[in-house]
């Protein structure tokens, strides 16, 4: 279909504007690796500290170039599968809101007054024109579902009666549904905690407080990066796999749509299991909930599984009897059409495996005491959002650019082989941080200076190694993302080919039940706030006993948090 032209340029700017500050995200992975090893003694070549650099690793990353890219998919997937259009002003006023929002809070952390790391809660304190851009770039983001896809979708309905609504619609409505519900404790943190003590109108904030509406919000917030993944593996993967080829069940997806609804938000404490205030059965009742929420993903795995055996079975009489010889007939790397997105989704799959079985292992409780701040997380989170999250959202803006400017796609081979290097490279340094934490090798700590380094009286030499490897897969990391990007602006800059239009390549579903509970959304999320709010009750009371405004001063680049010297 054509894309109005203002609306048009509004989607390609979510697009390149993040993949641009990207390029710096990724850049900065590559030196802390490095810092971490205690190959390079400083950060970057432009004086940007240890903390600095994390934390415009973690907010660039995970934060604005997953939102805008998410925003920009949810635009295309309304316009695509409603066929209504999206209004121009909404879309300018949400895009410049993000930008805006994104330059303010990038100034603050380049000019390191806010070294607080993406997860921003207290007692770090940043200047406030950090949390006025984040929240320019969140409400920002949650503009278009205000005002055009809700309304679209209400429309939609009324003129199909009886009719499901598009599966990615329904995955992409019910996830920016969920955002909203999520970025309620985190305004209150930053508009009643943060902002004030930035401000100097307080001189101390309660710290557990802070942490448990952080966590409220921090948790949901990774599944609203993985289910626009996941509406792609329903949607786009089983179709191009073969070409033809079939979702293989409709209410399997919108069930696991569901059981995110439900399981998301009761959960948080699991990133608290140290945390003081919290009386322990709180937090044994959000790490059984946790282990709820991995059973969509459970469910995700074994449907795209059955979709891509199914379509690969139909179109290979050969291999309709073998239990596993049908993998070797998925088109890992194949320039074929649109078979080059395969290999984003495949290699993106194969990494979450391993990201869901660290994940179980971080929510079990006990086990969690292990591995809580050391390099076993970061290991963890790099398979995930760091994995199938990125690896599905470069792919689709490689084929959303290409689609909507009417190119082709240039150096494709290029763009067939950087997911499979991403997978090398990261599955290397997941092995590698997760190890090295297992041995108790830190997150967030100036390594390279300090257990790394010989001289150091902290000096641990069983780490070295490990991060000595996982340096040797950023590089690897870093090659397939420099493929991955030689291709996106090189198609960017190519010349035109084709008309500009946007479409999907979507499955048709093998079993198609009509299951409306499936496709009433209040009741679940009703359900879902209930239980949010009651799973969060018992903990804001314990943290909130002692007084609701006390605890700690704020620290920042004028009070710095005290550190003790080794001796
Ligand atoms: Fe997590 C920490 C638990 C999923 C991201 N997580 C983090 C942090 C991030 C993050 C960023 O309970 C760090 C926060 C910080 O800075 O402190 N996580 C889980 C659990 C899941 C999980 C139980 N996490 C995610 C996803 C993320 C993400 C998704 C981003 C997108 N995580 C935790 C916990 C912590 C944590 C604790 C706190 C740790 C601490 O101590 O600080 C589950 O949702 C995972 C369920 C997934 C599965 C996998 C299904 C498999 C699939 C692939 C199938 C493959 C196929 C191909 C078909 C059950 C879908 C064939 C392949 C073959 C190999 C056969
Ligand atoms: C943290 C490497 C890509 C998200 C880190 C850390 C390293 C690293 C070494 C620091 C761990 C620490 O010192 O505690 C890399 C490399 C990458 C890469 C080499 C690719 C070349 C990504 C991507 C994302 C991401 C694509 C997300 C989309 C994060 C986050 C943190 C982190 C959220 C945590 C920051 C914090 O603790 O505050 N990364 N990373 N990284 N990375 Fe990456
Ligand atoms: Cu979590």
């Amino acid at each position: 279909m054509k894309v109005e032209g203002s609306v048009k340029t509004v989607i390609l700017g979510e697009i390149i504007f993040p993949i641009l500050l990207l390029v710096f995200g990724i850049y900065h992975g590559l030196m802390q690796a490095l810092y971490r090893a205690g190959i390079i003694k400083d950060m970057s070549f432009l004086g940007i500290e240890y903390y600095q650099g994390l934390t415009l690793h973690g907010v660039i990353n995970a934060v604005v170039f997953t939102t805008m890219v998410i925003v920009a998919f949810g635009n295309a997937v309304f316009l695509y599968y409603l066929k209504k259009p999206l209004r121009p002003a909404v879309q300018w006023v949400s895009f410049l809101m993000m930008v805006i929002g994104t330059l303010m809070a990038a100034w603050a952390m380049f000019t390191g007054k806010a070294n607080v790391l993406y997860t921003f809660y207290l007692p770090l304190v940043a200047h406030p024109a950090f949390y006025i851009g984040a929240a320019l770039l969140l409400v920002g983001s949650i503009i278009p579902l205000f005002f055009d896809w809700a309304p679209n979708y209400i429309a939609w309905r009324k003129e199909h009666p009886g009719e499901k609504v598009p599966l990615a619609v329904f995955g992409v409505f019910v996830n920016h549904i969920m955002w909203v519900i999520m970025l309620v404790p985190v305004v209150i943190t930053v508009v009643f905690q943060m902002i004030p003590l930035s401000l100097g109108i307080t001189q101390e904030e309660n710290v557990s407080l802070s942490r448990t509406l952080f966590w409220a919000f921090g948790h949901p917030l990774v599944y609203f990066w993985l289910l626009p993944a996941y509406t792609m593996l329903y949607t786009i993967l089983p179709k191009i796999v073969t070409g033809d080829g079939k979702l293989y069940s409709d209410s399997a997806a919108r069930f696991a749509f569901i059981l995110f609804i439900l399981f998301s938000f009761p959960v948080g404490l699991h990133h608290q299991f140290t945390e003081p205030a919290v009386t322990n059965n709180y937090k044994l009742i959000h790490a059984l909930f946790t282990f709820g929420v991995a059973v969509p993903s459970m469910l995700t795995a074994f449907t795209v599984a059955a979709s891509l055996e199914y379509s690969i079975k139909q179109k290979y009489p050969e291999v309709r009897d073998s239990l596993f010889y049908w993998w070797t007939k998925i088109p890992y790397i194949s320039l074929e059409g649109d078979k080059w997105l395969v290999s984003y989704f495949m290699a993106g799959l194969f990494l979450f495996f391993v990201g869901g079985i660290t994940g179980i292992v971080n929510a079990s409780y006990n086990v969690n005491l292990v591995v809580h701040n050391t390099s076993f997380v970061p290991g963890h989170f790099h398979t995930t959002v760091g994995g199938l999250v990125t690896l599905s959202l470069l792919g689709i803006s490689l084929y959303m650019v290409s689609k909507l400017m009417g190119k082709d796609i240039r150096f494709k081979g290029l763009a067939v082989l950087a997911p499979w290097l991403w997978w090398q490279g990261m599955l290397i340094f997941e092995y590698a941080m997760s190890v090295a934490g297992i041995h108790g090798f830190p997150r967030r700590t100036n390594a390279g200076l300090s257990y790394l380094n010989p001289e150091s009286p902290l000096y641990r030499p069983e780490w070295v190694g490990y991060a000595e490897l996982s340096a040797f897969a950023a590089f690897i990391i870093v090659l397939g993302f420099v493929f991955w990007a030689v291709s996106f602006f090189g198609t960017i800059l190519s010349p035109k080919v084709r008309e500009e239009t946007l479409e999907f390549p979507t499955a048709s579903a093998l079993h198609d039940e009509k299951a409306p509970a499936l496709n009433r959304l209040t009741p679940w999320f009703t359900v879902s706030v209930l239980l949010f709010v009651l799973s969060y009750l018992p903990a804001l009371y314990d943290v909130t006993k002692r007084g609701v405004f006390f605890d700690s001063p704020g620290y920042n680049d004028k009070n710095p948090v005290p550190i003790t010297k080794p001796q």
